[in-house]
């Protein structure tokens, strides 16, 4: 993909920066799988100290951090509760029934948070013939409701309610510094809920590679042989956590930047007849588009590609538009140029 492209599709699409290439150029390295690395160490620590849990493990994917952990909370044959439309169940390639067995039981949310009450009620009783039910999944931001994100005291609560009833407990925070931001709050206090927590280096952060899945050091040291099970045990792996390190000195800060840049698209989007953007949804760096019929998702997704704007087509009726470091306000400003009717 050329440079002149707006990319909106995603924040995965974002490249390294100058400053990551130059740290993995000269990355310290090691072998990963005897712990030898001395970059992935690093980042591990840092990961850890940034969610506020005694350790992290490096994974190759946001879809792996997600599924290692399932495995590693569950047996086979039991039920695990999660948001209806959150990432873990539909967006990861039925790896949770494939890989560990287990059955979800999606639960409704509200802007893709979770009401702890209806979420308990989803728990099975103790009958021997039921599916025992063992784990809780929540998301934070919430990729398909829109980017939403998950308070620091909701996600209290259901942390709570699944300690209350011996559920473990997994946050899906594949873009949880985008809900840190919009919240104004330190990312930990959004991990601190949960058993375990997934983060992602390679959305929004730019790091080419990557998710740190972290826990207890007992949960990551299961976590270790899972991943390895998984085909992820990775050698000179430092090469790809150096830009880690750098993504969070120099990209973070800059994820208020991501959020207006959405905001403005958002705005402008919900002026145009027969667009619908829920703007209370909007409140990280993520822009939901509804369309009403005659309006066609893929033949706007083709007529923006013609303009120079890339989307993420999810429906005829919906359109999803990310914003992210490699987009500056010029590069919006020609979005919002090619987003002008006829479609
Ligand atoms: N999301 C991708 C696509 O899969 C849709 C994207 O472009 O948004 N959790 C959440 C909440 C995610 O949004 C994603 C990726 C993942 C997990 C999986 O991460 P990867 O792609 O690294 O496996």
């Amino acid at each position: 993909m050329t440079q002149h492209w707006v990319d909106l599709r995603s924040d995965t699409v974002t490249r390294p920066t100058p400053a990551m290439r130059r740290a993995m150029a000269e990355a310290e390295v090691g072998d990963d799988v005897y712990g030898e690395d001395p970059t992935v160490n690093r980042l591990q620590e840092k990961a850890a100290a940034l969610m506020g849990k005694e350790a992290a493990l490096f994974v190759p994917s946001g879809s792996m951090g997600n599924q290692v952990a399932v495995k590693v909370h569950t047996q086979p044959g039991e039920e695990v509760i999660c948001e209806a439309s959150c990432h873990i169940y539909n967006i990861e390639t039925g790896t949770m029934a494939a890989f560990s067995g287990v059955l979800p039981r999606p639960v409704e949310g509200r802007h893709g948070v979770l009401d702890p009450a209806r979420a308990e009620a989803a728990i099975r009783p103790g009958a021997y013939y039921l599916p025992k039910t063992t784990l809780l999944c929540a998301e934070n931001t919430h990729n398909l409701a829109g980017g939403t994100v998950m308070p620091v005291e909701a996600g209290k609560a259901l942390g709570e309610m699944a300690r209350k009833n011996g559920l473990a407990s997994h946050l899906d925070g594949a873009r949880v510094f985008n809900a840190a931001t919009a919240l104004g709050v330190e990312a930990k206090a959004l991990a601190e809920p949960f058993d375990s927590v997934m983060f992602c280096i390679s959305k929004g952060l730019c790091a080419p590679v990557g998710s740190l899945l972290c826990g207890t050091r007992a949960f990551v040291e299961k976590a270790r042989k899972v991943r390895k099970m998984m085909g992820g045990g990775m050698r000179q792996a430092g090469i790809l956590a150096a830009a880690g390190l750098v993504a969070f000195e120099e990209v973070l800060p800059t994820l208020p930047e991501d959020h207006r840049r959405a905001k403005l698209l958002g705005d402008h989007l919900s002026r145009i007849p027969g667009f619908d953007v829920d703007l209370d949804s909007l409140q990280t760096n993520i822009v939901m588009l509804g369309l009403a019929p005659p309006l066609d998702g893929q033949k706007i997704g083709e007529v923006l590609k013609a303009r120079g704007v890339l989307c993420h087509v999810i429906s005829p009726r919906q359109i999803r538009f990310v914003t992210h470091h490699d987009l500056d306000d010029e590069a919006m400003s020609r979005a919002l140029e090619a987003l002008k009717a006829p479609f």
